[in-house]
């Protein structure tokens, strides 16, 4: 049987590149808390990234927990529906009521032209997130948030890497969150940072990750643990050396989807982000069912018969989970096109080592469904007129 190709697979090294640093790790019995790779990591990452502060964590969830408590958050966060749950989760840890506002069409991103009109008195801060690496609006952000005096924490878990204008988008707003989970475009396994821009607020992230330690004795602050180890800190030096590499080749995947699925009547894509250094880390594709001629749902199902597991990011939205869909901002009246868009949406798989030819597979298949699909109700009709 044909393998099954899955939405993304990690880009990893050499395993003979990872051995040294391994047997560095064994010889030393340094695992975790600021090991030597630890360091290094931090350093090289910020200047890849060119970020003043990098504070490296286990996984972009805790990152995000953190983030909140680094700028004491209350009261009520504004955010987005159309995420991974964490982006939400991280507030709710935070005992934060999420307020939802809808997103715009053209990006799938937080609309912040209606960010005014969700704020309340116990607004503290606003929560956006890059979706599928493409920037939320930030400079109206900002300003929303100067007019109001609210924090801005931006949830760049998918993000990595992405330039705006040759600016990091992580020097945008108060801090920025990033995730290298096995399923981004940068891994380290899990792991995750939060991004800052002053030595005060970084110190105090490094001391909430690290059980509100300051020294051997003394703890300033309710902490967690959160420290990423030496093992995620050496495969993330080695990965800087190949990210662009990585990026180079989605880049060919997404240009080639594009060019193949361009043209078919039904089927959406988003378009290019001007001005952007980007990362490509998902390809998501929006189905009109009556233009496409079948539902999503059934493209989806379509799709895996053929052994190609795309995946419904972001659906459901997270205004539908029960922990959050009592909430007055998560009634559908008020976030149209973020119902429509998580009916449409399938991400298509992309990652590095994905043959060009697999995605000219995929593209056809998309296009020959869609052109069954148009045949199957003219034919019955003809029977219909001669039944
Ligand atoms: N904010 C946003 C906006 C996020 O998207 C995420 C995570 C976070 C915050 C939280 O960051 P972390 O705490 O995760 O660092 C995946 C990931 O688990 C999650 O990290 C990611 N977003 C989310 C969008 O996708 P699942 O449940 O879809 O993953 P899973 O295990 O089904 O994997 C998807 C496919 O990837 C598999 O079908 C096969 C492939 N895969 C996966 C893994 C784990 C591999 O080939 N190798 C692997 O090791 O959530």
């Amino acid at each position: 049987m044909e393998k099954k190709v899955y939405v993304t697979q990690p880009s990893l090294p050499e395993l003979t590149e990872y051995l040294p640093y391994l047997q560095e790790i064994w010889q030393s019995r340094w695992l975790t808390n600021n090991g030597r790779f630890h360091e290094q990591f931090e350093q090289e990452l910020a200047e890849y990234l060119g970020v003043k502060h990098v504070s490296l964590f286990a996984n972009g969830t805790l990152a995000l927990v953190t983030a909140l408590q680094v700028l004491r958050i209350t009261g009520e966060v504004i955010t987005t529906p159309y995420s991974f749950v964490a982006t939400t989760h991280a507030l709710k840890w935070n005992g934060i009521t999420p307020v939802f506002v809808d997103i715009e069409p053209r990006y799938c991103n937080l609309n912040a032209e209606l960010i005014e009109a969700a704020i309340t008195p116990k607004t503290t801060a606003i929560l956006p997130v890059h979706v599928y690496g493409n920037p939320v609006d930030v400079y109206k952000i900002q300003e929303v948030a100067d007019i109001y005096n609210l924090r801005v924490i931006y949830d760049a878990a998918h993000a990595f890497g992405v330039r705006i204008n040759g600016q990091s988008v992580c020097n945008f707003g108060d801090l920025s969150v990033l995730s290298f989970h096995a399923t981004k475009t940068f891994t380290t396994m899990e792991g995750g940072a939060i991004i800052c821009h002053d030595e005060k607020t970084k110190r105090r992230i490094d001391f909430l990750k690290n059980f509100g330690f300051a020294n051997e004795t003394t703890v300033v602050t309710h902490g967690i643990n959160a420290k990423m180890n030496e093992m995620q800190a050496a495969l993330g030096i080695i990965q800087l050396k190949h990210i662009d590499t990585i990026h180079e080749k989605r880049k060919a995947i997404a240009d080639l989807y594009r060019n193949q699925l361009k043209e078919v009547e039904g089927i959406h894509l988003l378009p290019p982000y001007p001005h952007l250094k980007y990362n490509y880390p998902y390809f998501p594709i929006y189905v009109d069912e009556k233009k496409y001629g079948i539902s999503r749902d059934k493209l989806y199902e379509k799709l895996k018969e053929h052994n190609i597991y795309g995946r419904r990011y972001f659906y459901p939205l997270i205004s539908h989970f029960p922990p959050y869909r009592g909430l007055p901002s998560a009634n559908a009246q008020y976030l149209p096109v973020a119902e429509n868009k998580t009916r449409q949406v399938i991400c298509l798989p992309i990652y590095p080592d994905l043959p060009l030819q697999k995605v000219m597979e995929i593209s056809s298949l998309i296009r020959e469904f869609k052109t069954s699909a148009i045949g199957m109700p003219k034919s019955k009709s003809i029977a219909d007129q001669h039944s």
